[in-house]
This record gives C-alpha cells, sequence and structure tokens, in this order.
C-alpha cells in the first residue's frame, strides 16, 4: 500500500464486519458516531455557549436535568430516527420508549444514556455516551419487549468518552475495538484494534463515600471486605489503587483497558444498585466480557439478567476475571 495508506475508519470497520444479516446496522452505527461528533464539540464548548448549568426540568427518575442531557439527547434521537432502521429507542432521558416513523424499514432498537455522568460537565470532567442494539423480536414492529431482553441478546454495544481525546469503543460481538475522533478528517479512525481486559488489575473503582451502607443490609458486607482486600491483599502482594472519576465510561474505559474493577453496589440510598441496568450496565458488561473480563451483580452475570422495565437498576461490577471472581466468591459465601 506504500507510505500512504489511512486508518480504518469506524464506517469502514462496520461495513466489513457486519454480516448480511446485520444489515443497515453500519448505517445505525454511524448515526450514533455522528451524534457523538455533535455532542463532543457541544461539551468542549459548553463552557463558552451557556451549555453549562441545569435546564430547570428532571427526568423520570427525579433527577435534575442538565442542559447537555437534555442536547444530547435531542441530538442522539434525531440521528437515530433519521437513520431509517431503528424502530424503538430507549433512553435514560425518557420516560417511555420513542417509537420512531421507520415501522416497516425498522430493524433494531437501540438503549442509551445520552450523556452518561452529566453531573461532571460543569467542572469540565469526562462524561460519555452509551449505547447498546437489539435485533427487533421476529414479526415485531418495534415494542418494548424488543429491548427488555437479556443483555447477552445485544448484538452491538459501545461508548464514546468525551475526555482528553473522543473515543468511540464499540463490540459487535467480535471483540472489541476503539477509535479515536480525527477533528481534522471528522472521522473515527482506528485506533485500538483489539482491546482486552488483563487477567488481573492493580485499580479498584468505587465510591467509597457510601461504604457504611454497602450492599444495603446483606450480611458479611462483601462489598466492604472485597475493598478491604483490594487495600491489604491475602498474598501480602501491594495494594490496588483508588481511581473514581463518577463518570461511568470513563471508569470503565480505564478499567477495559488497564484492568482492576469497577464497582457500583448496592446502598441505602440505591437498594437496588444506582446503575441502570439497559443501558448502563448492559452496554458496559457486553464490552468488558468481549475484552476477555467478566461482569457480575455479585450473585449472577450481569448478561444473564433480564429488566422487567426500561429504567429498571442493578448493582454492578465489572472488569477483570480474577478481581471480578474474587467479588463473586465473597457474595457467595455471605448468602
Ligand atoms: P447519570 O447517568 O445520571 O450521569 O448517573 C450515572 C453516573 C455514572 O456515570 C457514575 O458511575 C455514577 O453515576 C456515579 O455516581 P455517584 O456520584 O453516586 O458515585
Ligand atoms: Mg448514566
Amino acid at each position: 500500500m506504500g507510505g500512504h495508506a489511512l486508518r480504518t475508519t469506524l464506517s469502514q470497520y462496520a461495513r466489513r464486519v457486519c454480516e448480511a444479516s446485520l444489515e443497515g446496522l453500519p448505517v445505525l452505527l454511524e448515526s450514533i458516531a455522528l451524534g457523538c461528533k455533535v455532542i463532543a464539540e457541544a461539551t468542549k464548548t459548553a463552557g463558552l455557549s451557556d451549555s453549562r448549568g441545569g435546564a430547570g426540568t428532571q427526568n423520570i427518575q427525579g433527577e435534575e436535568q442538565k442542559k447537555l442531557d437534555v442536547i444530547s439527547n435531542d441530538v442522539l434521537l434525531d440521528t437515530l430516527s433519521k437513520s431509517g432502521n431503528v424502530a424503538v429507542i430507549v433512553s435514560e432521558e425518557n420516560e417511555l420508549p420513542i417509537f420512531t416513523d421507520n415501522k416497516t424499514t425498522g430493524k433494531y432498537g437501540v438503549v442509551l444514556d445520552p450523556m452518561d455522568g452529566s453531573s461532571n460537565i460543569d467542572c469540565a470532567i469526562p462524561v460519555g455516551t452509551i449505547f447498546g442494539v437489539y435485533e427487533l423480536l421476529p414479526g415485531s414492529l418495534g415494542t418494548q419487549e424488543d429491548v427488555l431482553q437479556a443483555g447477552e441478546k445485544m448484538i452491538c454495544a459501545g461508548y464514546c468518552l468525551y475526555g482528553s481525546s473522543t473515543v468511540l469503543v464499540v463490540s459487535l460481538g467480535v471483540g472489541v475495538v476503539g477509535f479515536t475522533l480525527d477533528t481534522v478528517l471528522g472521522e473515527f479512525v482506528l485506533s485500538h484494534p483489539s482491546i482486552s481486559t488483563p487477567d488481573k488489575g492493580c485499580v479498584y473503582s468505587i465510591n467509597e463515600g457510601n461504604s457504611s451502607t454497602w450492599d444495603a443490609g446483606l450480611p458479611d458486607q462483601p462489598t466492604l471486605k472485597y475493598v478491604n482486600l483490594c487495600k491489604v491483599p491475602k498474598d501480602g502482594g501491594p495494594p490496588k489503587s483508588l481511581r473514581y472519576i463518577g463518570s461511568m465510561v470513563g471508569d470503565v474505559h480505564r478499567t477495559l483497558l488497564y484492568g482492576g474493577v469497577f464497582i457500583y453496589p448496592a446502598d441505602k440510598k440505591s437498594p437496588k444498585g444506582k446503575l441502570r441496568m439497559l443501558y448502563e450496565c448492559f452496554p458496559m458488561a457486553f464490552l468488558v466480557t468481549q475484552a476477555g473480563g467478566a461482569a457480575t451483580d455479585g450473585t449472577m452475570p450481569i448478561l444473564q439478567k433480564i429488566p422487567n422495565g426500561i429504567h429498571e437498576r442493578s448493582p454492578i461490577c465489572l472488569g477483570s476475571k480474577i478481581d471480578v471472581q474474587e467479588y463473586v466468591e465473597l457474595f457467595s459465601s455471605a448468602q
């Protein structure tokens, strides 16, 4: 190819990897990527364009919406609807599923957290977008049931991190790859051709301020025991380091690349965990599992859970296989 070979773009990758049966998925992914480019720019310039701060509204979960929550949601709903392939969209920002006009052409359901970690926006800390894709059930024209499926039924999941660079990480069920936004070309170009999570890591990531009520009253306090083991390992090895951004996309991105664990357990304030099963836990569990890691709610693999409602929550521990296994063992001896 000589010395002028360009890097593979996200569109090229998706078109190459998607089987013929997943017709339309590359266009869907391109629509998400387009939305993420718009959100990356809006995030970067939030302090200059009056896009910081609250929107003065609440979402269905009673959380104050930030202006960028609303902008990101509007952008992605727009680009996804225009892709022509999406029949139903579930978003953190909308109480009910959204049914698009693509009744006859829509093949997919998309679940979304358009702007994750939005409490961090106003101090310029990295935030992200999380997404997952399901195929509609046979014969369906798009219903809520299409997306109330186990996480392992997803055919694609990913996130975009708006950090020191803009990175889009995706899995189409054949490993995990990452693309970095080339702002000159305006393209996501392949920068992480094969992401694999180390079997053991030296970082743990959890909001330790909640430790007095972790696991919401479960006897034996398995999460507290696990964190104590991170600090003083049984084998006398060095302690793990604590890193916690408070933006799931940033904390999971680091965990995916460097290994270790990211945990958001149940606690008194959130007895079922804080993070939403469908559009936060499932996509991240899908990615980390595809990267050779593991994801659990303490008692079962996250991807085997079936949500009863679109905004249902779940505790989560994900990351390096051996580290997550240690967490699971503490849970099983606590039952
Ligand atoms: P959000 O979707 O409303 O932004 O909330 C999810 C975020 C995650 O990004 C992060 O892991 C978690 O909330 C942090 O919560 P806490 O501040 O309780 O540690
Ligand atoms: Mg979120």
